[in-house]
């Protein structure tokens, strides 16, 4: 070999890699007639069905609906322990024989009952296609508020293997309550990783007059927008 020549040519391929830091994905929570005007009706959640619906039409890499979906003898109800509805009593998981971790639970009037209208999505989303529908507390004895996973951190939803598939790096939550399945979904979604923001002028809570969610959501990290902005970044 001599010093003359020419070195081997190395045929290096046509990279072509899209880049993206910015992934955002929307997620409706529980746009359901029964936390709109049934058993369960959340205080002026009809004022916000325009604003989830402008949300919806805009570009997000997908659109997630969730729904609450309990079976008629549901943990969470009132009825199955004989209470009286807004009052708590102690649960504990159904794999948890010796009962020893129990966990307040409030009892809900009964509400989203799988396959009822009240569990149906108010007429005015129920036309919309998603991408993906994720269903949670469908288990008898088991609550479950986060759209990612049940109360107790054991049984996963759909949405962290869609939300992977989908490569989000930014969650847009909207929607019902703002104070249970927002609050605990938006939690769970900075626990996931994802950089979570809560589209404050298209959510609705039960106990409307309490900041408390807003606080607890806010030091878990979770980041606080609304319509315009988000319009304006998208
Ligand atoms: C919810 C109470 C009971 C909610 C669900 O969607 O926020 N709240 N079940
Ligand atoms: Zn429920």
């Amino acid at each position: 070999m001599t010093s003359t020549q020419a070195p081997d040519i190395v045929d290096i391929p046509a990279i072509s890699v899209e880049i993206t830091d910015y992934v955002p994905a929307l997620v409706v929570i529980d746009m359901q007639n029964d936390f709109v005007s049934g058993s369960l009706a959340v205080p002026d959640a009809q004022a916000i069905i325009p604003v989830v619906k402008g949300l919806i039409n805009m570009p997000f890499k997908a659109r997630i609906a969730t729904r609450d979906f309990h079976p008629e003898n549901h943990v969470s109800f009132a009825k199955t322990h004989d209470r009286r509805e807004f009052t708590t009593v102690s649960i504990h998981h159904p794999d948890d024989k010796e009962k020893a971790l129990g966990v307040e639970q409030t009892l809900w009037p009964v509400h989203c009952v799988a396959k009822t209208d009240g569990a149906q999505f108010v007429p005015e989303l129920k036309d919309i296609e998603f991408d993906a529908l994720i269903h949670k507390g469908t288990h008898p004895s088991i609550e479950s508020y986060s759209a990612f996973r049940d109360i107790w951190g054991r049984g996963e939803t759909d949405l962290p293997r869609v939300l992977r598939e989908v490569g989000a790096t930014d969650i847009y939550f909207c929607g019902l309550a703002g104070d249970y399945c927002v609050k605990y979904s938006a939690k769970d979604s900075v626990d996931y990783g994802y950089n979570t923001w809560v589209i404050k002028d298209a959510v609705r809570s039960i106990e409307s007059s309490s900041t408390l969610a807003w606080d607890e959501m806010e030091q878990k990290g979770v980041k606080f927008t609304n319509f315009r902005e988000v319009r304006d970044k998208l």
